[in-house]
């Protein structure tokens, strides 16, 4: 069994897309769950490097920044393109999940009531970037970069559940990343964690909103 260790809330959040990962990679990890209660009290807090989470653990290498923290693990399995080209697109694009992510968070935590419908109207002009990305590999068949899976994957796949979630017909219009994500998500083992009680049963945001 590896070492691996997620400290964080309760919630999918930002942490997701590596539990995907690990799912997928067949690894074993360990959670530390804060209540908020907790990180109130301010110790953890105190520790973070940036002053919040995720933080991770492997042994005796401690990270912060969840993308720090998928990165590391795409190296260590294998999973960030097998040289400098791949690997910098790879980033592109998860560069791309992560400012809609922030864009997706924003709304959820400070607008949600009111920006939700102006949000969900803008979907289709943020989501047409990846449409095309897949559309120019492989004419969507593959990956979002090249022929074998990369942490942008289990990235995107994540935040594309959690848009669906918000607004079940977001994807409709773009019949490429429907089919992608039916397929990464039938993935055997990635199936296997999303029928897990541990994701069912985590909420994605820390608010009640989705
Ligand atoms: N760039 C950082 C990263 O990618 C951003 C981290 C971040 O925003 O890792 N962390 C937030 C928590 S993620 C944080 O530490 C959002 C989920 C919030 C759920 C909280 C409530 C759960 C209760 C069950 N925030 C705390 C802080 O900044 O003090």
């Amino acid at each position: 069994m590896s070492g691996y260790k997620i400290i964080y809330f309760d919630v999918r959040g930002r942490c997701e897309g590596m539990r995907i990962l690990l799912a997928d990679q067949g690894a074993e990890w360990n959670e530390e769950v804060l209540t908020f209660d907790q990180w109130l009290k301010g110790d953890q807090k105190a520790k973070a490097v940036f002053g919040q989470l995720p933080g991770f653990q492997d042994g005796d290498c401690v990270l912060y920044q969840s993308n720090a923290i998928m990165r590391y693990l795409a190296r260590k399995h294998g999973v960030y393109g097998k040289d400098l080209v791949t690997q910098s697109r790879v980033d592109m694009m998860n560069d791309g999940v992560e400012d809609l992510r922030v864009k997706y968070l924003r709304m959820v935590y400070q607008n949600y009531e009111e920006g939700k419908e102006p949000y969900i109207q803008s979907l289709p002009a943020e989501l047409k970037h990846f449409e095309r990305a897949l559309r120019e590999n492989n004419n969507g068949q593959s990956f979002i970069v090249g022929n074998e899976i990369s942490f942008a994957d289990y990235n995107l796949v994540d935040l594309l559940h959690n848009h669906l979630v918000l607004a079940p017909e977001c994807l409709k219009e773009f019949s490429l990343l429907s089919a992608y994500v039916e397929r990464i998500s039938s993935r055997p083992k990635i199936k296997a964690f999303l029928s897990s009680d541990a994701h069912k049963n985590r909420p994605i945001n820390g608010n009640g909103k989705q």
